[in-house]
């Protein structure tokens, strides 16, 4: 079933950009010690939520400076309500998203937009009200409101959502500082009219 969902979701992905695809193998970890490194060159993981309650998350390799948008979008005909964390090479919070859209599609995805040099960065994805621990419990980063403590290290989660299905994380790199729903749709737009040309 994996492999059938990955391809459905590839098929969307694909018509947005170049996309270059992890898929996600078995289940990966939560923590920084159990994530799949998916390395550089990659702007698609394709995973699976398919424990309640689980988080994946993934070390991912970056070689640029400037802002990195990063989409966590549900597969069609799943009901997860998508919550993303992002995090340094050393684990600490950089920002947190329940419910928000670039691309048009459900509100209940997530995105949420980060300054970045080249380096490793750890990206977690869950259902719903998701939060981000440290090793003691403590909250380190909101699904809703973001970083509570900028300089906890990632040693735990939260979990509060129940369900599963499959997802995409889409890594984009934008120019301009905090960019605007428009700019992507008109990306789209452009992909739209071309195909219909
Ligand atoms: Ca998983
Ligand atoms: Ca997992
Ligand atoms: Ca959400
Ligand atoms: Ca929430």
């Amino acid at each position: 079933m994996n492999e059938i969902f990955g391809l459905t979701v590839f098929a969307g992905i694909a018509s947005i950009a170049c996309a270059n695809v992890y898929n996600e193998v078995g289940d990966t970890g939560d923590l920084p010690g159990t994530a799949q490194n998916v390395g550089s060159g990659i702007n698609v993981i394709a995973g699976n939520i398919d424990t309640s309650g689980e988080v994946d998350l993934y070390c991912v390799q970056f070689n640029f400076t400037g802002n990195l948008q990063i989409d966590a979008v549900e597969a069609v005909g799943f009901t997860l309500d998508m919550n993303l964390h992002a995090f340094n090479a050393a684990g600490n919070p950089l920002g947190a998203n329940d419910d928000g859209s670039s691309m048009g599609d459900s509100f209940l995805n997530s995105v949420l937009t980060i300054a970045i040099t080249p380096g490793v960065y750890y990206f977690g994805v869950g259902d719903n009200n998701t939060h981000a621990t440290d090793g003691a419990g403590v909250l380190i980063q909101d699904n809703d409101t973001g970083i509570e403590d900028p300089n906890g290290v990632l040693g735990g989660w939260l979990y509060n959502g129940s369900r599963t299905g499959a997802y995409t994380i889409v890594f984009s790199e934008t120019s301009v500082p905090a960019p605007g729903a428009a700019a992507l749709l008109g990306f789209g737009g452009l992909v739209v009219t071309r195909r219909r040309r």
